[in-house]
């Protein structure tokens, strides 16, 4: 599969097998309605098909839709998101290294605000401080989002958490799943890990030029890598079905866009509040924390105005986090 940006013509041909999806749709009809040779689209059907598309037929007869295919290309992601502005355009690649690193090269050229970048697969996901994310093929969302929001550079970890409260609630109208997030960006199906939320930025000084949301929520894997498994977990594992990825997805920028004109109407404000309701890590639990190279122990006790964690350690002393992490103490 190609390292690029899908190319709008596999977009169109899944967008022509499903709104023509109770007939055989033939090959020769896909091929010029499309402007390709036959032989590409038998090879993107194959394509298609290491994907999971399940598709019938074959070139001699034509080709059919099993079912509607859970592929994230933009067509099936627009047709979710009527007169969106977080969603309006969308580029997919069927394998990338990693939709935050082409949403900042495509932020860097001016891609507009609301641009999502969406993967079937990454091949060097990215987590914080280096770290990777597990991706595998057709299994998770990868998407990033390019924000531009009038706001000075020292005030976007409040993004983070409006992308952890938006990621809370698409899981859980998707899914019917309860999710908990720990503080900054991980949300919890169960105690375990589904979601991570990387933000980049691009910024001066005092300016800031763009935001990049990366989200990784892990939908159908039927296991997790072993070194994983104690910590990770995905939607399919916790619910025991599987789940349509596009509707997450949609679900997710919706929410986002959401959460984005909250904050722009009512400030960080809003966002603590609907973040510190769906956290039972904002006030009260006892955990570990690890910020800068200091490790201690303390209790939770809420978030500051701008979405820094209040802990209060066992030494009495209050620690105030902007960035780090937490562990749940038991
Ligand atoms: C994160 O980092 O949780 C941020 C993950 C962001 C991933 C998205 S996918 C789309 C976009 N493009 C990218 O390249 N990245 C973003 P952090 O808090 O540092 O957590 C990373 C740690 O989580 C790893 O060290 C593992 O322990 C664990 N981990 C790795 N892959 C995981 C997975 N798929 N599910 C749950 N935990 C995972």
């Amino acid at each position: 599969m190609t390292i690029g940006p899908t190319d709008h013509k596999i977009d169109r041909l899944v967008h022509l097998l499903v709104r023509n999806a109770t007939v055989v749709v033939p090959g020769p009809k896909i091929a010029s309605e499309i402007g390709v040779s036959r032989s590409t689209v038998w090879e993107w059907i194959e394509k298609l098909r290491e994907l999971g598309v399940a598709i019938k037929g074959h070139p001699r007869h034509g080709y059919q839709l099993e079912k509607l295919p859970d592929v994230l290309v933009p067509s099936l992601v627009r047709a979710e998101l009527p007169n969106a502005e977080i969603g309006h355009k969308v580029i997919h690649y069927f394998r990338t290294e990693s939709t935050n690193r082409v949403a900042l090269e495509l932020g860097a050229q001016a891609a507009p605000h609301g641009t999502v970048i969406v993967a079937e697969e990454q091949t060097a996901g990215r987590g914080r401080l280096g770290r990777c994310w597990y991706s595998e093929k057709s299994s998770g969302i990868y998407a990033s989002i390019v924000l531009r929001p009038p706001m000075p550079p020292a005030a976007a970890p409040i993004l983070t958490l409006l992308a952890g409260v938006a990621a809370h609630d698409a899981v859980r109208s998707a899914t019917g799943l309860s999710g908990d997030i720990r503080w900054p960006n991980d949300l919890l199906v169960n105690g375990k890990k589904v979601c991570g939320i990387l933000t980049e930025m691009k910024a001066e000084v005092d300016r800031l030029h763009m935001i990049v949301l990366g989200i990784g929520i892990n939908v159908n894997h039927t296991s997790m890598p072993d070194e994983l498994r104690e910590i990770a977990t995905s939607l399919a594992l916790e619910g025991g079905r599987h789940y349509s990825r596009l509707q997450i997805l949609a679900e997710l920028l919706r929410d986002v866009e959401r959460y984005y004109h909250m904050h722009l109407n009512e400030g960080n404000a809003a966002i603590v509040r609907e973040w510190s309701a769906a956290s039972s890590y904002a006030d009260g639990k006892r955990v570990q924390l690890k910020a800068g190279g200091c490790e201690a122990s303390g209790i939770t006790e809420g978030l500051d105005a701008s979405g820094a964690l209040k802990i209060r350690r066992d030494d009495g002393r209050q620690e105030l986090l902007v960035a780090g992490e937490i562990t749940e103490l038991r």
